[in-house]
C-alpha cells in the first residue's frame, strides 16, 4: 500500500527536471529575468558574482536555472556550469549594438562545447522598451543564428522589467523539452 501510495504521488506530483543556464554579457538582464520568472517581481540587481540558482515549475516542467555572472573576468567560469545541461538562455541587451560581435563570439564558443552538444538554444533579445533596440531579426543577423544548424534554437523578443516575452520564451522551451 505504502509503495501504491508512493507510486501515485510520484505520478502527479513529481516533475521532470531540467537544467538551465542563464548566460549573456554584463548588463544584459539575466538576474532581472529569472526573478521576474519567479516571483513576477522586479528585483534590485547588482553584478552577479558567481551564480543564482532557483527553481522555476511552469508547464509540469522543473526548470532549474543558473543564473551566471557576465563580466568579462568571470565569463571564463561559464564552462564549469556546462555539465548537464538541457538549455541555454542567453540573455541580450538589445540596446547594446557595440558589444554584440563579442555576444556572437561567446555563443559561438557555447556551441562548440563539447558539454552543449545536445543543448536547446533560447535568445532572449531583452530591453525591447528601450529606444534604438535590436528587433529579433537584426539581432539574429548580427548573431548570424540562421548559420547554426546543430542545435536547436530560438529568439523572443522581450522586456524583463514588464516581463512581456519571457512565458513566450518558456513555452517554446517547455515544447522542445517534451518534444
Ligand atoms: N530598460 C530595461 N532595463 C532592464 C531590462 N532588463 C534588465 N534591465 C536593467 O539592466 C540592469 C542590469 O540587469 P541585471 O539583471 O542585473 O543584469 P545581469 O545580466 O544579471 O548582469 P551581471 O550579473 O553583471 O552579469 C538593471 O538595471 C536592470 O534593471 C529591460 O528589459 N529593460
Ligand atoms: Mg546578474
Amino acid at each position: 500500500m505504502g509503495v501504491l501510495f508512493s507510486k501515485v504521488w510520484q505520478a502527479f506530483f513529481s516533475y521532470d527536471e531540467f537544467k538551465v543556464i542563464i548566460v549573456g554579457l554584463n548588463n544584459a538582464g539575466k538576474t532581472t529575468t529569472l526573478y521576474k520568472l519567479l516571483l513576477n517581481e522586479v528585483v534590485a540587481t547588482a553584478p552577479t558574482i558567481g551564480s543564482n540558482v532557483e527553481e522555476i515549475v511552469y508547464k509540469n516542467i522543473k526548470f532549474v536555472m543558473w543564473d551566471i555572472g557576465g563580466q568579462e573576468a568571470v565569463r571564463s567560469s561559464w564552462t564549469t556550469y556546462y555539465v548537464n545541461t538541457h538549455a541555454v538562455i542567453l540573455v541580450v541587451d538589445s540596446t547594446d549594438r557595440k558589444n554584440v560581435k563579442i555576444v556572437k563570439e561567446e555563443l559561438e564558443k557555447m556551441l562548440r562545447h563539447e558539454s552543449l552538444r545536445t543543448a536547446k538554444i533560447l535568445v532572449f533579445a531583452n530591453k525591447q522598451d528601450l529606444k534604438g533596440a535590436m528587433t529579433s531579426a537584426e539581432l539574429s543577423d548580427a548573431l548570424n543564428l540562421h548559420a547554426v544548424k546543430d542545435h536547436d534554437w530560438h529568439i523572443q523578443a522581450c522586456c524583463a522589467l514588464t516581463g512581456e516575452g519571457l512565458f513566450a520564451g518558456m513555452d517554446w522551451l517547455a515544447q522542445q523539452i517534451k518534444g
